[in-house]
């Protein structure tokens, strides 16, 4: 067990009410602008704006403070490659016998389908994995608490940072994406959570015409 000391919380800031307000609307307005995108164009992204927006995804609250996370970021087109033949690979069983009717019914909208070429052409892959346990100093298994709730957290952030410098992400979830370990070469207590797909959008991108539950849909005041 290690000890914390406790230190005095002079990073946080209070804005006066009308600017909290000016805040909160401002954000919402942003995050209105996030779609889900699976059109994305070649160009260069420069690596400092991922490796942000990973310290700022690794800035989540999680269970004891764990951490249990591990962004494993693809550029090489080798890999990427591999990655895209064993998520089509993956998602042929998929659309083709795994999915029961309702579900494809439900995908309909949206298009997809078992072919994944953004997964070559995206100048970025994150592949998120959540660590089951950990290991110590000692090389004795370490326990970690909350953890699909605490990768869960900072898979938002992560969404949230790309999108607030300006890049489009695709959440995709290749099931089941076991594959990941193995191209990746990562250890057994690491579980693909997701990948992350982001750069910038094709050019004259389109989305589906959808759109988000009101907050009396989605809240209930007491
Ligand atoms: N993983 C598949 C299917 C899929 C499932 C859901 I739920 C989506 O919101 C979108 C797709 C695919 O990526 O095509």
């Amino acid at each position: 067990m290690y000890e914390y000391s406790f230190i005095a919380h002079n990073d946080y800031v209070e804005y006066p009410v009308e600017e909290m307000k000016e805040r909160a609307s401002e954000f919402l307005k942003m995050m209105k602008r996030r779609r889900s995108v699976r059109d994305f164009s070649d160009r260069e992204v420069p690596r400092e704006i991922i490796d942000k927006s990973i310290l700022a995804a690794g800035t989540a609250p999680n269970g004891a403070n764990m951490q249990p996370w591990h962004f494993v970021v693809v550029q090489d087109p080798e890999v990427k490659k591999k990655i895209r033949e064993g998520a089509e690979k993956e998602e042929f069983e998929f659309y083709n016998n795994r999915a029961p009717d309702e579900w494809l019914e439900a995908l309909r909208p949206l298009g997809t389908d078992q072919k994944k070429p953004f997964l070559e052409k995206a100048p970025y892959l994150i592949a998120i994995f959540s660590k089951s346990y950990g290991i110590d100093k000692e090389g004795e298994k370490e326990k970690y608490y909350y953890v699909k709730e605490s990768v869960g957290i900072a898979t938002g952030i992560l969404i949230t940072a790309l999108h607030n410098a300006g890049l489009v992400t695709l959440t995709h979830t290749p099931s089941p994406m076991g594959f990941l370990n193995k191209i990746l070469n990562r250890p057994k207590n690491e579980k693909p959570f997701l990948l992350l797909v982001t750069g910038y959008p094709e050019e004259g991108v389109k989305v589906p015409d959808i759109s988000k539950k009101g907050l009396d849909d989605i809240a209930t005041y007491i």
